[in-house]
């Protein structure tokens, strides 16, 4: 009895952790493989994400070189005014957490680097339009074949879904002692 409640509560936990991965939060390694540094258009970079509530952003980079200031206004990011900076971060593996719908400005705090191209406005918007936006409509032109896409690419989520909950469950039975 003692044992199926707690292989129960297992269960209940690996649910729970598959529904946050389910709710496919990105997370944003802000320069993609270039990471944080001076020689990498931010601009560019952003235009190629969707930023959405609950993703997070991650400033990879060399503690001492760099470091990242979260700036208040636009008017601050286009001054490269880090002086009002109220979140300043620097461990190198600095992750932020875009929580609610909006503009942030972040720029490196060393000097010359944020004129220098140095720095990231992020436009975050609500998450439900992300997940809405990934629905394959150009699938519907493949008319020709009798095996409808979507249905397949479905089965797969589910078919991976129950391939992997034995190893997830197995992975987390050990730390309730079981
Ligand atoms: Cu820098």
């Amino acid at each position: 009895m003692e044992v199926s409640k707690r292989r129960l509560l297992a269960m209940v936990v690996v649910l729970m952790v598959c529904n946050i991965k389910e709710g496919s939060a990105t997370k944003h390694i802000v320069g993609g493989s270039d990471g944080w540094d001076e020689s990498t258009d931010y601009d560019s970079w952003a235009k190629t994400q969707t930023f959405a509530v609950g993703d997070t952003l991650v400033f990879k980079y060399t503690p001492g070189l760099h470091n990242v200031a979260e700036l208040g206004s636009e008017n601050e990011y286009k001054s490269c005014d880090t002086s009002n900076a109220a979140n300043s971060m620097s461990t190198g593996n600095d992750v932020v957490k875009l929580d609610k719908v909006g503009t942030r400005y972040f720029a490196c705090g060393t000097s010359g680097h944020c004129s220098a191209g140095m720095k990231l406005k992020v436009n975050v918007v609500a998450a439900d339009k992300q997940s809405s936006s990934s629905s394959p409509t150009s699938d519907s032109s493949s008319s020709s074949s009798s095996s409808s896409p979507t249905s397949s690419s479905s089965t797969f989520g589910v078919l991976s879904g129950l391939y992997f909950f034995p190893l997830i469950v197995s992975a987390v039975l050990p730390m309730f002692g079981l």
